[in-house]
């Protein structure tokens, strides 16, 4: 892997030095190569599309992968998708959750003392989705003003902007606006999927929480954004959530795959016959995922 090749480290600080700066000219390159590494873990295997956590916001309601990607994956032909990574970023106030839900995911840890993260943090997570290999590069980022100036230098190439809130502080949930119109800016319109994570799911009561979903769902749906409560304290809904982000990451990596390679085939010209590679229906049904950020 390049990051590898930079970077031996599957996690890294940007305040440290250059592994995070290696790490992010990599993760832009959409076509650095991953390692072979040993099987993936039984919980990052996803073979059929993660469901939202709510319909009232969620990014796609349809349950399975694009036709044409499961056709891709069935036949290994899913191009440089399988061997790159791609880039989540995570934002949002400071002390609301983003690196113990990070933590939770990745290390399957939670430490209940506050350490506030200096500039950014990485995390690669290896999965397998429908028989391919595919990574996520999670970018934890400081909350704390004085720190914005060097996490808002790694928001950009984004394919995942992930703006976190905690519930037990609305105030937490209207600043989110800033934080993704700050991180969206760094990156080209509409090519970032959004998503909303109300955090500390574990200190509200059930009605509570329902509560303040629905300004939050509300919120979502300004931002097309998609919704989800989680608490890194118990875990719940962490899995879901980032097989969700990884599955819809991996279905549009795979669709604008399939749609370079085809504008890249040469057409029929004047009088030249020219044979197209693929079946058929694989050229003529290429197109680009429909929308991002909508059902
Ligand atoms: N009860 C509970 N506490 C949580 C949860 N997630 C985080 N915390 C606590 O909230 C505090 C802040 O968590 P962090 O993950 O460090 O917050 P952060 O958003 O990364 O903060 P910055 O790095 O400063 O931006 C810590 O004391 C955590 O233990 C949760 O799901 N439930
Ligand atoms: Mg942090």
């Amino acid at each position: 892997m390049v990051i590898a090749a930079a970077n031996p480290a599957r996690s890294g600080r940007a305040e440290s030095g250059s592994s995070a700066a290696a790490a992010e000219r990599s993760g832009r390159m959409r076509s650095s190569l991953l390692p072979l590494g040993p099987p993936v873990s039984r919980d990052r295997i996803i073979s059929s599309f993660p469901k939202w956590y709510t319909p009232d916001a969620c990014l796609q309601l349809k349950e399975h992968f694009h036709g044409q990607v499961n056709a891709a994956c069935q036949r290994r032909n899913t191009g440089t998708v399988g061997l790159s990574l791609s880039k989540v970023v995570v934002v949002g106030d400071l002390y609301v959750g983003k690196t113990s839900l990070i933590h939770r995911f990745c290390k399957n840890v939670f430490d209940h003392d506050y350490k506030a993260t200096i500039g950014v943090d990485f995390e690669i997570e290896r999965f397998e989705i429908a028989g391919i290999p595919y990574s996520l590069q999670i970018w934890d980022t400081a909350g704390q003003e004085k720190f914005k100036c060097i996490a808002s230098a790694y928001y950009r190439g984004a394919q995942v902007i992930i703006t976190a809130f905690d519930l037990t502080d609305v105030q937490t949930l209207e600043h989110t606006r800033q934080w993704l119109d700050d991180a969206l800016r760094e990156n080209e319109p509409g090519s970032c999927f959004v998503f909303l994570v109300g955090t500390k799911k574990d200190l509200l009561s059930r009605a509570a929480c329902e509560q303040t979903e629905v300004e939050a769902v509300h919120l979502a749906n300004s931002m097309q954004a998609e919704y989800w409560s989680v608490s890194a304290k118990t875990g719940e809904n962490v899995n879901a959530f980032f097989s969700r982000v990884a599955a819809l990451a991996f279905e549009q990596a795979v669709l604008q795959s399939l749609e370079r390679r085809s504008s890249s085939q040469p057409q029929v010209g004047d009088g030249d016959l020219i044979r197209m590679e693929g079946s058929p229906s694989d050229t003529q049904e290429t197109k680009r995922p429909s929308s991002l950020g909508c059902c």
